[in-house]
């Protein structure tokens, strides 16, 4: 018998830089790899959404559409992949509907085939509209479960929801492991479950990452359950808090009953440029290369580093095991949400502020909005206490439905505030990058002229700063004794460093 070929989807253009490098890769670090990543035979290549388009404006000075239209070209024979957080799109709040319509139209017009569309708390209210835009414009909608480990998520849990993802139309379903949570039985379980209650051509895409370990092994078994695609990054952009080298899982399906379409080649040739860029971005990278505390804190490594932030601003950065160990429990009085963008941001922040202010005495604006259905449905039950104290701080009633119901319509307004700000080009791709970051948008357009800023070190500052490391190492340390001649009579001084 044939082996079974599994396909394989590439993040080092989008998770990879996000997970290791703070998504700070500038597009000119990229393109020259492209050509090698479309002729490596990948399913798909992820390198857009979650947080890149907030980065490229924020903090590259870079155009994301253009970034997307540069490797549409660039890439003419892959599927182009992006992550999109359902109602929030990119953002990190719900928008109205037609604001989804849109952004979805507009990604697809510019070259997106593939979305994978998540929501935070797993609730499917929260991603039908993304996949109703999706499915209109003809492209892959594909429906995402966001693992997690509680009390209440069960495999059947888990199982019910790829039904109700399969009900509106998905073309797939990702099981998203965020965290390096998901563990290899776990991930033979879940994926055995759905194909056996809907069927075995259900295609099921499987995102890991690597942080704790586990998780090569958990691909493994994933595949031997029937997973179809898995996503990986090359190995110079691969572990840590990123994912398991796609050159590893090539390696370790050799001499069983699957396969990749994988040139070795190009993936040496992908590899080689990357390994060349990372050190470039060296001063974003996080020093965790395994850590298993997660199994019980699950604090995916993007939090850790922001909550490590707040507590440091605020003179605290000695609190931050008290925060960790608050974060399950706020967690659970939340309903025991995933910890994924925002939610995890929103649980973060409001771990630290338990912390530093006394349990639940101050609650932040969207932790409030949390606790009263603002963002949907969780799997669990909030804390009714919690909820009564964010419903008197904030004198907001708690909802039960749909929180993009209670939207008004909105693009007609953002169209004119975007277009009144300078810089602005007057397309629907400029409105939207307002109605997400509307914040950041009016210096972006105002600067956009300038052209794209990389935030990496230059080959001469890499050079420079090894020159002087290695001229660090050679000075002396310790103190020089001078002779010292003053009116015919010798000294001897001593020198140390201050
Ligand atoms: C994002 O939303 O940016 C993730 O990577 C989950």
């Amino acid at each position: 018998m044939s082996p079974r070929t599994i396909g394989v989807t590439e993040v080092a253009l989008r998770d990879a830089h996000q997970s290791l490098m703070a998504t700070r890769m500038a597009m000119e670090d990229m393109v020259d790899a492209c050509a090698d990543i479309d002729a490596a035979g990948y399913w798909s290549v992820e390198c857009w959404g979650g947080a890149t388009y907030d980065a490229c404006i924020r903090f590259l000075n870079e155009d994301p559409w253009q970034r997307l239209r540069t490797f549409r070209e660039l890439m003419p024979n892959s599927k182009l992949q992006m992550l999109l957080r359902g109602q929030n799109l990119l953002g990190y709040r719900h928008y109205e509907d037609h604001v989804v319509d849109r952004f979805v139209e507009k990604s697809a017009e510019n070259g997106m085939d593939v979305f994978r569309v998540f929501d935070a708390l797993n609730d499917p209210r929260n991603m039908a509209r993304a996949m109703e835009a999706v499915k209109k414009t003809g492209k892959h909608a594909q429906g995402t479960i966001c693992y997690t480990i509680s009390p209440l998520h069960t495999t059947e849990g888990y199982v019910k929801l790829a039904g109700r993802l399969l009900d509106m139309g998905a073309d797939s379903i990702a099981l998203k492991d965020m965290a390096a949570l998901l563990q290899p039985q776990p991930a033979y379980d879940i994926i055995r479950g759905i194909k056996e209650t809907y069927g075995e051509d259900v295609q099921i895409n499987v995102h890991c990452h690597s942080t704790t370990g586990v998780t090569l092994v958990s691909l493994m078994k994933a595949i031997e359950a029937g997973a179809d695609v898995v996503d990986t990054a090359i190995s110079s952009m691969s572990l840590g808090p990123g994912h398991n080298p796609t050159e590893s899982l090539v390696a370790m399906l050799e001499g069983t009953e699957y396969t990749t379409d994988l040139k070795m080649d190009r993936l040496l040739k992908i590899r080689d440029h990357f390994a060349k860029v990372r050190p470039k971005y060296a001063e974003f990278e996080s020093a965790t290369l395994v850590d298993t505390d997660i199994f019980s804190s699950q604090i995916p490594g993007g939090m850790l580093t922001n909550m490590e932030s707040q507590l440091r601003a605020q003179g605290a950065g000695d609190r931050i095991r008290e925060v960790m160990a608050e974060v399950p429990l706020v967690k659970a009085d939340a309903g025991y949400p995933p910890l994924v963008t925002p939610s995890s941001q929103i649980v973060g922040t409001q771990a630290v502020f338990n912390v530093l202010m006394g349990k639940y005495k101050v609650l932040t604006g969207e932790f409030a909005d949390l606790m009263l259905g603002y963002y949907g449905e969780a799997m669990g039950e909030r804390n009714p206490e919690v909820v009564e104290i964010a419903h008197a701080q904030t004198k907001k009633d708690p909802i039960t439905v749909r929180p993009a119901d209670l939207l008004a319509p909105e693009w007609d307004k953002l169209v004119d505030e975007a277009t009144s700000l300078p810089g602005n080009n007057g397309t629907d791709e400029d409105v939207l990058t307002y109605a997400m970051f509307p914040g950041v948008a009016p210096g972006f357009f105002e600067h956009r002229e300038e052209g794209p800023k990389n935030v990496g070190k230059t080959a001469e500052q890499l050079a420079d700063e090894a020159s002087n490391k290695n001229e660090a190492d050679r000075a002396v340390k310790g103190p020089i004794t001078y002779r010292v001649s003053l009116g015919g009579r010798e000294h001897s001084v001593i020198v140390e460093r201050a």
